[in-house]
């Protein structure tokens, strides 16, 4: 297997899930700003130039959920079954980690990649915060009272694990004390801890947290 990847990305989601199931991968790195996702060997890949994507018998596949949902059914592990009765909450918390990452990845943008500064628009940072603010505000009442996102840990949670550290950097973590909580839990993992060390550090925030600035 060869993952591509890029340090600070949702590759960690995959690096992660590996190292729980024990599997041996390649890394090939790639750099966010350089160009290098934008050529055609990349693209032959990820076609819209997205990083992860996986090389694994003979094929390549690309978009984080398949690979986790494919890896998933390649070893039968970390995944309630179909049709049995923790796969519709599987699928859905799965899919709700995208839904939260692609309002993080607007915020990064907004906040860190956009130039010049004045680009930056306020509202669309207030808006996106704000979206943000009510996917966490849905994990927390669905962690309350629960160690993982499943009955118990799965692959939804190496899927949801990239986005704890991102979100407080731009909602506060007062009010949340289940994410911190359960993120807590999920960090310690080894194979978390394995994974980060294979992933090559942070490469996109140089701030704790990014406030709003005023208008
Ligand atoms: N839905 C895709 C999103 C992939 C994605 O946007 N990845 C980011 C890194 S976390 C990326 O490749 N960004 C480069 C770009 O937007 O050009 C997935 O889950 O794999």
């Amino acid at each position: 297997m060869r993952l591509h990847h890029t340090p600070g990305s949702r590759s960690l989601r995959i690096l992660w899930l590996i190292e729980e199931m024990g599997l041996e991968c390649q890394i090939h790195s790639y750099s966010l700003t350089d160009g290098s996702l934008r050529t055609p060997e990349f693209l032959a890949l990820s076609p819209a130039g997205r990083i992860p994507a996986l090389e694994i018998e003979g094929e390549v596949i690309f978009e984080s959920g398949a690979i986790v949902e494919y890896l998933t059914e390649l070893t039968g592990q970390f995944a309630p079954a179909p049709r049995t009765p923790e796969r519709a909450a599987f699928l859905s918390w799965v899919h709700f980690a995208e839904t939260q990452a692609n309002i993080l990845q607007a915020l990064n943008i907004h906040h860190i990649f956009l130039r010049p500064e004045t680009a930056r628009s306020v509202p669309l940072m207030q808006l996106d915060t704000k979206r943000l603010a009510v996917t966490m505000k849905a994990l927390e009442r669905h962690l309350a009272g629960r160690e993982w996102l499943l009955s118990e840990f799965s692959a939804a949670d190496c899927m949801l694990g990239f986005n704890l550290d991102a979100m407080f950097r731009f909602v506060r973590a007062e009010g949340f004390p289940a994410i911190m909580a359960y993120r807590a839990r999920a960090q310690a993992r080894p194979a978390y801890q394995r994974a980060l060390a294979r992933a090559g550090g942070d490469a996109i925030y140089a701030k704790d947290f990014y406030e709003v600035p005023d208008v």
